[in-house]
């Protein structure tokens, strides 16, 4: 299988995110993306390449002009202002409160475009995470080349950027992006499956109405767990889009057993849909040491994930998001990604 590899994923790199009201050490880091390198190498799982630029225009098919404008000069116009390091949101246009109109000041823009104040925002943010949505559209190229999968590596992660908000460490949707450029390219339909821990609020919102790209996610619960505010089972899609979003809320603890049997339920579902081509969400922070999560996959279960998905038999874009336990993500990863293509 061969990779795309972001070449500047490292000049997104934060120092610290806030947890419990302190800053921490930041969890999405280069070496992330290092880690699964090394081990793409090591496996040789073959090879690795550089993304070609496909422009704006097919971000643009899913952001929001007016927030790619914000987010490329948002550090800029936050050193200008005085603030130093990454820049933080501090407050929101929440329920009652207006977000049809784009405030002058720059805080309040901050807001506007952002879900959380866990995602440092740095002087390379917008480059890194427009750089992995290139490596997402070459991923693309290359099934309509021919490959039956291909593999984007790249940081920060991007499912639970919106339309128009970053937050949970996402600027980008690379996943949005590529199945929008999948169908625009002619697939009928594009199936996106999200195996990362969390739910990827962003993907289901940019489909949510649509019913030619199906969004099935199975993750933590989110009555507790980040996005919280979306991922429930009774969401299903809307208008055109009913009955092409499906919800596997799972509880922490959940193990290897219940997880694969979630995991079938979704690729049930998509196999009776029938799509022309597949989008995976691939988080590994269902790993059992993962710092910030609680599921409980063995290392020895991620290829297991990889079989079941190539029993689907759709060409495969597998697009990199979250996974933490940054010494065995690269194992976790390369794991999925063989056990896809010994099946
Ligand atoms: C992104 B992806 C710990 C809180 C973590 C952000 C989690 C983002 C996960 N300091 N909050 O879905 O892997
Ligand atoms: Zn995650």
């Amino acid at each position: 299988m061969k990779t795309v590899l972001n070449p500047v994923h490292a000049r997104h790199a934060a120092s610290h995110e806030f947890f419990r009201g302190r800053l921490v050490p930041a969890h999405e880091i280069p070496q992330r993306a290092d880690h699964i390198l090394a081990a793409v190498q090591a496996a040789g799982l073959g090879p690795v390449l550089e993304p070609v630029d496909h422009g704006l225009a097919p971000i643009e098919r899913v952001h929001a002009p007016r927030y790619l404008r914000f987010l490329e000069g948002a550090h800029a116009e936050w050193r200008a202002l005085g603030g130093e390091g990454d820049a933080f949101p501090a407050v929101w246009p929440v329920r009652t409160l207006r977000s049809d109109v784009e405030p002058r000041n720059f805080a309040a823009r901050m807001g506007l475009y952002s879900m959380d104040s866990g995602t440092p925002l740095t002087a390379g943010s917008f480059e890194a995470a427009v750089a992995g949505a290139q490596c997402a559209l070459t991923g693309l190229d290359l099934l309509h080349a021919g490959e039956r999968a291909a593999y984007v590596l790249t940081r920060p992660p991007g499912h639970h950027a919106g339309a128009d908000f970053f937050g949970g460490y996402c600027f980008v949707n690379h996943a949005a992006v590529a199945a929008q450029a999948a169908r625009d390219a002619g697939a009928q339909r594009v199936a996106i499956l999200d195996v990362d821990y969390h739910h990827g609020n962003g993907t289901q919102a940019i489909f949510y109405g649509r019913g030619d790209v199906f969004y099935a996610s199975l993750h933590g619960d989110p009555m507790t767990e980040l996005p919280f505010y979306l991922g429930h089972a009774d969401e299903t899609g809307e208008g055109a889009g009913e009955g092409a979003n499906l919800n596997l809320p799972l509880p922490a603890g959940t193990d290897a057993p219940r997880w694969f049997a979630a995991l079938d339920r979704a690729l049930d579902r998509l196999r009776a849909w029938g799509p022309d081509l597949l989008v995976v969400s691939l988080g590994v922070d269902t790993y059992e040491h993962d710092p910030i999560s609680h599921f409980k996959l063995a290392e020895s279960d991620f290829p297991e994930i990889g079989r079941r998905v190539a029993a689907l038999g759709r060409p495969t874009l597998w697009v990199q998001e979250g996974g933490y336990a940054t010494e065995a993500i690269g194992r976790n990863v390369v794991g999925v990604l063989r056990g896809f293509e010994q099946a």
